[in-house]
C-alpha cells in the first residue's frame, strides 16, 4: 500500500512511542472525534501484524486476572503488551486492575505495558469498530501482543471475532447448563478454551465436558479448539493458556486463514461504518428536508408503512 502523504505529528509520536499521545488519539476515536482520522488513516497501512487476543465469556470468570497473569508471563518472555477492556467493570489503570495493588506498583513504571479501558457506551456495533481502530493505534505503536477484555452482559460476546485474531473463552467450574446454552455460539467464536478457577471442585468435570463438546464438533477450517485449565490464584496453567494462544497464531499463518479471517473482519468492519455514516446522514435528512418529513408524517398518519418509506429512502441514498 501507498505510504499517504507526510505524517501528522501526533502519528509520528505514536510511532516513536509517546503514550500521552497514543492515549489521547485512543480517547479521540472512543469519542467518534474527527481529529483522529487523519492519525488513523497514516497509520494504518503500518498495522495488521500483531496477534490480538480476544479475551471474553461471563462476567466474574476471572478474564481480568487471567489477563494480569498473561502481562506477567509476556514480560517474561520479554514482549511488550497492550490491554484493552471493552467493560466498564474491569476498570484497568495505569498498571494492572484496580485493587491489584502489588502489581500496580510493580508495573505502573513498565514501558512494555500499557493499560486501557473503554466504555461500551451501549452501542454494540459501533464498539467492535472502535475497539479495532484502538487495537490498530496500539499495534502502530509497537506493542507486541494486544489483549482485549469483552464481556457480553453474561453471555459470550459475538462480536470480539470481528476484533480478535485468536479467541479465548474462559469459562469456570459449574457453568454446565450455561455451556449447553452457548454451545453453537461457543464454537463459532473459541479459538481456545480457558477453564478457569481449576483450584475449586468441579474444574475437572468441566473440562471433561469441554473435551466432549470439542470432539463433538466439526473443526472450523482445520483448527481444533484448543483447551487449558488455569488458576490465577494459585497461579497455575498461565504458560499452557499462552502457549495454546501461540499455536493458534502459528496455524493462522501455517495454513492462510489469516488471511481469509482479517477479510471478513475487514467486510464486516465497512459494512459498520457504512451503516454508521448512512443512518446518520438520513436521521438527519428525515429532519431537515419537507419532502421526507412529509413521509415519515404519513407513515405517523398510517397512509404510509415504514417499509415502503425505507425502500424509498434506501434508493435516494447516493443520489444527491
Ligand atoms: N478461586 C479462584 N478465584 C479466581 C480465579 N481467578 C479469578 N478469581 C476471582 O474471581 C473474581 C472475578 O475475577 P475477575 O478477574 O474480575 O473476573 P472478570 O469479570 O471475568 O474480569 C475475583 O474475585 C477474582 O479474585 C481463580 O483462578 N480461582
Ligand atoms: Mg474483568
Amino acid at each position: 500500500m501507498k505510504r499517504a502523504g507526510p505524517m501528522p505529528p501526533a502519528a509520528r509520536a505514536i510511532v516513536n512511542g509517546d503514550r500521552r499521545v497514543l492515549a489521547r488519539v485512543i480517547s479521540q476515536v472512543e469519542n467518534g472525534d474527527p481529529a483522529a482520522a487523519p492519525v488513523t488513516r497514516v497509520l494504518y497501512p503500518r498495522t495488521g501484524n500483531k496477534p490480538v487476543v480476544g479475551v471474553t465469556g461471563p462476567l466474574g470468570v476471572g478474564k481480568s486476572s487471567l489477563i494480569n497473569q498473561l502481562v506477567a508471563r509476556l514480560r517474561e518472555l520479554d514482549r511488550t503488551v497492550a490491554v484493552v477492556a471493552v467493560d466498564p467493570s474491569s476498570p484497568y489503570s495505569g498498571g494492572s486492575v484496580l485493587g491489584d495493588r502489588i502489581r500496580f506498583d510493580r508495573r505502573a513504571d513498565d514501558a512494555g505495558v500499557f493499560f486501557r479501558s473503554m466504555a461500551s457506551r451501549g452501542e454494540v456495533g459501533g464498539v467492535a469498530a472502535a475497539t479495532r481502530e484502538v487495537t490498530r493505534l496500539l499495534d502502530a505503536a509497537g506493542f507486541d501482543v494486544i489483549l482485549v477484555e469483552t464481556v457480553g452482559s453474561g453471555q459470550v460476546d459475538l462480536a470480539v471475532r470481528d476484533v480478535a485474531t485468536t479467541s479465548v473463552v474462559v469459562l469456570v467450574p459449574h457453568l454446565g447448563d450455561e455451556v449447553q446454552t452457548l454451545k453453537a455460539g461457543l464454537f463459532e467464536i473459541a479459538d481456545v478454551f480457558c477453564v478457569n478457577k481449576a483450584d475449586l471442585p468441579g474444574a475437572d468435570v468441566a473440562r471433561r465436558d469441554l473435551v466432549e463438546l470439542v470432539a463433538l464438533g466439526s473443526d472450523r477450517s482445520g483448527w481444533r479448539p484448543k483447551i487449558v485449565s488455569t488458576s490465577t490464584t494459585q497461579p497455575s496453567g498461565i504458560e499452557d493458556l499462552w502457549s495454546a494462544i501461540a499455536a493458534h497464531e502459528e496455524f493462522l499463518d501455517r495454513s492462510g486463514a489469516r488471511r481469509a479471517d482479517e477479510r471478513r473482519r475487514v467486510s464486516s468492519e465497512v459494512v459498520e461504518l457504512v451503516r454508521e455514516k448512512v443512518g446518520r446522514e438520513l436521521a438527519g435528512r428525515l429532519e431537515r428536508e419537507p419532502a421526507l418529513r412529509h413521509w415519515v408524517d404519513q407513515v405517523v398518519e398510517r397512509t404510509l408503512d415504514p417499509h415502503t418509506v425505507a425502500d424509498r429512502l434506501a434508493k435516494t441514498i447516493g443520489r444527491r
